[in-house]
């Protein structure tokens, strides 16, 4: 059984939106594109606390994109995004059909949480790997937001737990804080062992 994970496709990763990827809304329509072609959907939704840790209005002395030492790890400062509660933390509403599950991440204001599967100090897990293996989910395609950040450590996350992974590539886009990060976190998942695919590739 495979299954679809759409990463963070949230407006405040779209233009205009308070951590927005360049282009980030053209996941939408890819999206769209190879929802029905999946029996199971399940989209990760960035879900912080207006007290998170991550955001550099929370760090006094701090700058946007500057990475600081938190609890001993490295930690990128971003602006505030994805605050629950708030429109930017929605689902896009372009998203056409039924997502089966929801599963938040970075609800701890305390640690970040790019995959969807752990938090960045890989100590406490979401509730997506039983998700998964509750549906007898062996596959999974990963698209969305962003490349270079929940995209990639979503997609290097399930190859560790041993599923087979595609990364589809039309549908992520990137932050490129350093030009050229999204290219390299598309390498990096290649040699990990992620399949890359494009969704036109996809079918039945
Ligand atoms: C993300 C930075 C901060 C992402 C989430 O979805 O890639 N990036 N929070
Ligand atoms: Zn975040």
């Amino acid at each position: 059984m495979r299954a679809l994970i759409l990463v963070d496709l949230q407006y405040d990763f779209c233009p205009g939106g308070a951590l927005g990827v360049p282009d980030g809304d053209k996941t939408i329509a890819v999206a769209n594109r190879v929802i029905p072609h999946f029996q199971h959907v399940v989209a990760t939704q960035d879900w912080h606390p207006r007290t998170h840790a991550s955001f550099s209005a929370n760090n006094p002395g701090t700058k946007v994109g500057e990475v600081i030492q938190l609890d001993g790890a490295p930690q990128v400062m971003w602006p505030v995004h994805c605050v629950q509660e708030t429109d930017g933390a929605k689902l896009h509403a372009g998203i056409v059909g039924t997502l089966e599950g929801i599963v938040q991440k970075g609800t701890d204001s305390s640690i970040d949480s790019y995959s969807g599967f752990f938090d960045n100090g890989h100590k406490k897990q979401t509730q997506l790997h039983q998700w998964l293996q509750d549906r007898w989910i062996k596959q999974v395609y990963v698209m969305g937001l962003a490349t270079d950040y929940c995209v990639k450590f979503t997609v290097l996350d399930a190859l560790k737990l041993g599923y087979d992974v595609k990364l589809i590539e039309d549908g992520c886009y990137a932050v490129n804080l350093s030009p050229g990060d999204g290219e390299r976190a598309i390498a990096e998942m290649r040699t990990a062992g992620a399949g890359i695919v494009e969704s036109g590739a996809i079918g039945a």
